[in-house]
Order: structure tokens, then sequence, then C-alpha cells
């Protein structure tokens, strides 16, 4: 072992991922007769009992609709869906539950944002996005602009997969009208460096849009230091339940945009004379919400802060620094997305390989990872390849299971390459 692995295995025990790893029973089972390997973390992550006990213990002992009943349970249940949504604004560091939404998941929030926006733009404007985003930060923008007649323009990456800041440079004009930009890529695990670019929008008055899907499960952001407009992400991702994510905006945009689906809850007053609108965040929440999973969001943000979170990031990183050692182990095999600063993901190619045939050839050893074009075609395009394989960690995964990718990867090349 090199000191830099020493040092990688010290910053592991002082995490005691072992003991995290407890706390997510999921993880202690057999895939095709292998211990489990979770290297899929990018597309969902895993949930610890903290998350399922609340979800259970709520439709246990509280169930019921909310803002609704003129009854005990669904005060419980309010106070629960509202607790919840309080733990989101911390952890965001917004301001206000009022500029909290509840939403589906990153897709739908940014589906919102930009039909919410629609009424702003118009023939000739531009929506900057760039070449790294997920389709959810491409296509209901480009549906938008049908709509209006403004444009879609991405801003180029570089070879390793960073933000090319010349070109958005270049490409920040007086037509521009919003920047919508992933904070951390899926594909490339490149962490933009978000800050500089909301501050050079905001210079111009542009409305700013980051996609934090792949950002939260690594660090918190701060959306009042990032001065950003709207901030979104899925609790799935956050090891948090499937279909419920989150809206950030802020108030003053929030109250200025159209509802984005009529029905219950989202009105103040109905009458087929004229209909009003209910205050943020209700104003944009039609309909019976998910609240069994606003609870587990919840208790996913809860377990997140009871972790020391340095000590994660530390674990975290050392994990990807011990998958960098290791590449030159695998003959063909190279990296896509090289960025300086980056979050566990690691997309690769090996010569000789298609990256389905890597990822079944995996699965059959226990590992799960993810391959294809990750829903970033585009960036596909850029790199001239059909997909990649991905293995994106998360903070319970130890450096044994790297190693244990690599072992398998080497002996795939042997036998398949
Ligand atoms: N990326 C991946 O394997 P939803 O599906 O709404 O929860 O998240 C969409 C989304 C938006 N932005 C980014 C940066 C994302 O990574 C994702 C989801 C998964 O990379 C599934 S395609």
């Amino acid at each position: 072992m090199n000191d830099l692995s020493m040092a990688s295995t010290a910053t592991q025990k002082a995490f005691d991922v072992q003991a995290i790893r407890r706390d997510f029973p999921i993880l202690s089972q057999q895939v095709n007769g292998k211990p489990l390997v979770y290297l899929d973390n990018g597309a969902s992550a895993q949930k610890p009992r903290s998350v399922l006990d609340a979800m259970d213990r709520y439709y246990r002992e509280m169930h019921s609709n909310v803002h609704r009943g003129a009854h005990t349970l669904g005060d419980r249940a309010t106070a629960a869906f509202e607790g919840a949504r309080e733990t989101v604004r911390s952890f965001l560091n917004a301001g206000s539950t009022r500029e909290i939404i509840w939403t589906k998941g990153t897709t739908e929030a940014i589906n919102l944002v930009a039909n919410g926006l629609a009424p702003k733009l118009k023939a000739g404007d531009e929506i900057l996005v760039s070449h790294m985003e997920h389709h959810a930060n491409i296509v209901p923008w480009q549906m938008i602009a049908e709509r209006t007649g403004a444009k879609v323009v991405p801003i180029q990456v570089t070879p390793a997969g960073e933000l090319d800041l010349e070109s958005f440079d270049r490409l920040l004009s007086d037509r521009t009208r919003v920047l919508a930009i992933t904070h951390v890529s899926n594909v490339l695990g490149t962490i933009n460096p978000v800050n500089e670019l909301v501050g050079k929008a905001k210079a111009r008055g542009v409305i700013t849009l980051l996609d934090g899907a792949q950002a939260v499960p690594h660090f918190q952001p701060d959306v009042q230091a990032l001065d950003c407009d709207f901030y979104v992400f899925s609790s799935h991702k956050l090891f948090g339940p499937t279909g419920i994510g989150v809206l950030y905006g802020k108030a003053a945009l929030l109250e200025d945009m159209p509802p984005y689906q009529g029905g219950g809850e989202m009105i103040e007053r109905v009458s087929f004379e004229r209909t009003t609108w209910n205050v943020l965040p209700y104003k944009f929440e039609a309909g019976t919400p998910a609240i069994a999973e606003a609870v587990g969001l919840g208790a996913a943000v809860d377990y997140l802060s009871g972790l020391d979170r340095p000590a994660m990031e530390a674990a975290e990183n050392a994990l990807m620094v011990r998958a960098n050692q290791l590449v030159e182990t695998v003959p063909g095999m190279s990296i896509i997305g090289t960025a300086k600063q980056k979050v566990p993901v690691m997309s690769f190619k090996i010569e000789g390989l298609h990256p389905s045939d890597v990822g079944t050839l995996l699965d059959q050893q226990g590992i799960a990872i993810r391959t294809g074009h990750h829903c970033a075609m585009p960036l596909m395009d850029f790199y001239g390849v059909p997909g990649t394989a991905r293995a994106s960690f998360a903070f319970y995964n130890t450096l044994d299971e790297v190693e244990q990718l690599f072992t398998a990867l080497q002996k795939i090349q042997r036998l398949f390459a």
C-alpha cells in the first residue's frame, strides 16, 4: 500500500463506513451469488433505515390528507409534512418555507420553472444551458423556446469535461434571459463554478437556475450564498424516497410566475367568474401531495445532518483517489471527465468493450453500475461515444468495493476485450 492509499484507509476508518453501512439494510444482500457492490448512486441512492422507519411510522400512525382535515390525524399529517418542508429549508439555507415547493423531482421542478418563465420570454431571447446538461435541463427549455420563439444556447465544455468559461463569457449577452446550468454533471462528476456563473449572470439581470440533482448527495448548497434564483433537486438521489423533489425559488420570482397546474390546494377562491391563487408555496402544489415521501425526504436530510459532513466528503474523495490510481491497472481503460473539481463519479470506457457489456458482466459479479447515454446525448456526441460505463460512489461505499470493481474490470478486460 502506498502513502496515498494508507491515507485513504485512515480517512475511511475515521468515518467508520462499516457502521454507516449498517444503517442501509439493502446493502447487506447478495446479488448473483456475490455481496452487492452498489455503485449506481448517481441514478438513485439507497435509503437508510431511518427513512424507511419514518415513512412506515407515518402510514401506521398519522396518515391523512394535509391542510384539510378538522381532525387529529389531519393535524399530525400536516405537522409532519410541513416539518419536512422546514427541514429542507434549513438544509438549503433558504430564507423562508414559502420558497420551498414540493415537486415530483428535478425534472418536474425544471418544467415548472420553464413554464413559469415562459411569459417573460419572446423571440430573440436566449436561454443559456451547457453542453453537459442532463436532458431534464435541456428539453423543457426547448419546449418553451418553441412556444415563445426564444433560443436554447449551449455553453461549450472542454475535453477534460470542465465548463469552457471563455465560451460562457462569449455567450452571455444582452439577449440572455435565463441561465440554467447543472451544479454537478451526472456523467463527468464536474463541479461547475456556479458562484462565478451566477454572479456574472446576475450582473446582467439574467434569471438563474441551478440543477442540484447530483450536487446535494455530496455537499450542502447554501442558496442564499449562491444567490441563484432557483435551485432544484430530487429526493431519491439524496437517500430519500422516489416521487418527490424540491424547487427552491426566490419568493419575488415565484410570486410573479403563473401556477404550473390547476386543481385543489393551489387556489384561494374558485368561481366560474374568477379564480384566485393560494399563497406560496401552495400556489404550485395542485392536488394531494406526496405526503409520506416528504416525510421520508425530511428523514433523509436529518440523517445526513447527523453525519460528520467534512469526514464524509473526505471519505468520498478517498474513494475517487483510489479509483483514479487503479485506472492504469486495466489495459485500454480511460476516464471521461477529468475536471479538477469533481464529485466521486467515474465515467469510463475500455477499448474493445461495449459499455453495456461491461455493465452486464459486472452485474454477474454483484457490482451495479450504470451504462448508456445517461440522459446526456449532446455530451455523448461531444465525446463521440454512444455511451459510457459509469460508477458513481456514495459515502457508504468502501475502498474495498473500489478494489473489487477494478479486480472485476481487470478480469473482464482479460477475458473479453
Ligand atoms: N440523473 C442519472 O443516472 P429525476 O429523474 O427528475 O429525478 O432527475 C433528473 C436529473 C436531472 N439532472 C441531473 C443532473 C440528473 O443527474 C438527473 C437524473 C440520473 O444520471 C437518472 S437519468
